[in-house]
């Protein structure tokens, strides 16, 4: 084998592989299903660059049924000569020397993506085995790699080669190929996920325009269905068009900016809608920045200047008038931003905001320059006049609502009058241990009420269904009553004046009944948090609370069951004779039995709320709250399961551990 040719120096770089396997949090943040997921994209994202960098505009995805995950692209093909220090071939360093991504990133890509730069000698170190085969020259090459036990030390050496790179014979195919099988003694689950996987490559066939991915799910029952095709000619004009699907677009056309200064490519799509919410997506290298920097900085200074300037030249305002806040022109607008950085400097919790000063003059001239163009156009003054009206509107409506957000502070300072009656409050003194149950209806509540435990879980009880906060102004929202109990309860404020410092319960958990009406009335409390308090999802304060579907009795032997597939495994269990009972609402369970199956936290499953996918996330909401019924009834008659799902599955304890490895 090859190993035993290797010198000194050899011996060291597979160290550092080891390492990998030793601290495998420090390379891909977590061994949880999504540093699972890390993997593949970091090497999706070296066939992206590969493509968005002009040498291919292919990419085939595929997940196979062994559980490895291959990933091609109709490139140059991975260097296969000899590496001039290091003496073995290209494929060869790229797959075992630690951080050589970033080396051959700056050599051979002016801009480079990665999520956070490890490379494929990472993936290669956290793999049973990986196999590359590059198509170059005319000819085929392969090199394997295998993580195994060596039996004479007991210790697993990382990512060896099982042998020379070797010649397979002739081809008229250009690119790479590369297979790997995540392995299962590094991750807790190493399935991969077919909707995470093809949406991020639907992303990815969005920002770069005209490159086809092809993602192929071979463990999927249904040929028909196996095989996804991505490719979009208008790239993020596209994107923002699929965003808005369920949205009324102000104006037909998408304003398309372009442009480049120095080093900073940058492009933006931008279409106003009817909505009110402002959903601006920036990324930085195919990489998606939630926590914005200072391309998105650049961005809305540009936004805001040349708006204002425009609407004093217009007269649309005058000369005493103050000028219109960013978030004014911000209103309605649904944007993809992306910016082309060299070396960028990711920050924050998790390295969701770009750090780059440079990059800020450079997007704001771009953009002014561009956007300023745009307003000069004769075609566009229709255009450019109902946004800047929007923006005066929504600075009015922005004035209204400060005054009643003032009163509601004030108020939920001050007295908890309008609570009485309704909240039952809980008396335990740490916010953190606290947790706030949003019970549907006032029959469940009741039993909650006495069900709880009164020292740290305390239940608000709301009558009939919220209000759709969708396509309503925050003064609106204020003047809901239920709204009103919940933000006074919270005691955290709402929107710009919101702040977890003040959060009174470090648990809130939506329990609604498993029914249509139940998750409607779900949906609208998780549109409220989202619109109004985003921080309290993004910071893991929101639950859903499961409670069973069904309770098996056979003598005084109780069980419950919480999806069907339990339920099947419960009624094996108990045999002959037992009794079933199909629960329809909360409202059908006394306090103990409430208690024992959603309330008692050593039994109870909840699930917590996250945003993975902010545009995504966006998207569906709109579609599923908003007030075009075309895209809601695809989407339902699409995915009318109202089965639970996958995630739903773990006992709370359970959920805890994964959570805790998954941050
Ligand atoms: C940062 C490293 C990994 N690389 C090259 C050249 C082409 C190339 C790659 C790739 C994923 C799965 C199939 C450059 C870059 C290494 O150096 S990686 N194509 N595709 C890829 O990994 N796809 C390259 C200069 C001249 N010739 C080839």
């Amino acid at each position: 084998m090859a190993s035993q040719t290797y010198n000194a120096g050899n011996i060291q770089v597979l160290e550092g592989l080891e390492a990998v396997r030793m601290r495998p949090g420090m390379y891909i943040g977590t061994t949880s299903s999504r540093g699972l997921h890390h993997l593949l994209w970091e090497i999706v994202d070296n066939a992206i660059d590969e493509a968005s960098n002009g040498f291919a505009d292919e990419v085939t995805v595929t997940l196979h049924k062994d559980g490895s995950a291959s990933v091609w692209d109709n490139g140059r093909g991975m260097p296969v000569d000899t590496h001039p220090t290091m003496g073995i071939p290209g494929v060869e360093v790229i797959f075992t020397v630690l951080h050589a991504g970033g080396k051959f990133n700056n050599e051979n890509y002016d801009y480079s993506g990665g999520l956070h730069g490890v490379g494929a000698s990472v993936v290669n170190a956290l793999s049973k085995w990986l196999t590359v085969d590059v198509f170059l020259n005319w000819t085929h090459y392969r090199m394997a790699f295998t993580s195994e036990m060596n039996p004479a030390t007991h210790k697993v050496e990382a990512g060896k080669p099982a042998g020379p790179l070797e010649i397979i014979g002739n081809t008229r195919k250009k690119g790479t190929l590369v297979r790997f099988l995540p392995d299962d003694e590094i991750f807790e689950d190493v399935k991969f996920h077919t909707e995470t996987v093809a949406r991020r490559l639907q992303e990815l066939a969005y920002l770069n325009k005209g490159v086809r991915i092809t993602f192929t799910d071979e463990r999927l029952p249904d040929p028909e269905s196996r095989t996804r095709v991505f490719c979009y000619d208008g790239g993020i004009t596209d994107y923002v068009r699929y965003l808005n699907a369920g949205k009324n677009a102000l104006q037909e056309d998408i304003i398309y900016l372009e442009g480049r200064r120095d080093s900073v490519i940058c492009r933006a799509a931008i279409q106003y809608t009817d909505g009110f919410s402002e959903s601006l997506f920036s990324y930085v290298n195919n990489i998606n920045t939630p926590e914005g920097g200072s391309h998105e900085t650049g961005f809305k200074a540009a936004f805001t200047k040349c708006f204002n300037d425009y609407a004093r030249k217009a007269g649309l305002l005058k000369e005493k008038d103050n000028n219109l806040a960013g978030e004014d022109f911000r209103e309605g607008l649904t944007c993809v931003l992306t910016t082309m950085v060299k070396n960028p400097q990711f920050e924050g919790q998790t390295k969701g905001r770009l750090g780059n000063s440079e990059v800020r003059p450079a997007v704001e001239a771009i953009v002014s320059q561009q956007l300023l163009d745009w307003l000069d156009n004769l075609k566009n003054q229709e255009a450019a006049t109902a946004i800047v009206t929007k923006a005066i509107r929504a600075a009015q409506a922005r004035e209204a609502a400060r005054k009643t957000r003032d009163n509601i502070r004030k108020a939920s300072q001050l007295e908890a009058a309008p609570l009485v009656g309704k909240l039952a409050s809980c008396t335990g003194r740490k916010w953190e241990d606290n947790e706030l149950f949003i019970v549907e209806g006032d029959s469940a509540g009741g039993s909650a009420k006495q069900g709880r435990d009164r020292r740290f879980q305390a239940i608000l009880p709301l009558r009939g269904k919220p209000l759709n906060v969708e396509k309503k102004h925050l003064d609106q929202v204020l003047a809901n009553e239920e709204f009103r109990s919940l933000i006074t309860a919270l005691g955290a404020g709402i929107d710009e004046s919101f702040s977890l410092d003040n959060l009174k319960y470090g648990k809130v958990i939506i329990l609604s009944d498993a029914d249509q009406d139940g998750a409607h009335i779900r949906a609208i409390l998780l549109t409220f948090f989202l619109r109004y308090m985003k921080d309290l999802i993004t910071n893991g304060h929101v639950y859903i609370g499961m409670p069973p579907l069904y309770k098996v009795q056979k003598g005084s032997n109780v069980i419950y069951a919480y999806d069907d597939r339990e339920l099947a495994k419960a009624t094996r269990a108990a045999g002959k004779g037992y009794t079933l009972q199909r629960y329809k609402g909360l409202g059908e369970m006394n306090p103990e039995q409430l208690w024992e199956t959603t309330m008692d936290p050593s039994q109870r499953k909840l699930m917590r709320v996250t945003i993975e996918d902010a545009a995504e996330v966006d998207r569906l909401t709109t579609v599923l709250m908003g007030d075009k019924v075309e895209p809601r009834r695809d989407y339902i008659s699409e995915h009318a399961d109202f089965n639970r799902p996958d995630d739903f599955e773990l006992p709370e304890h359970q959920q805890a551990g994964r959570r805790e490895g998954g941050e």
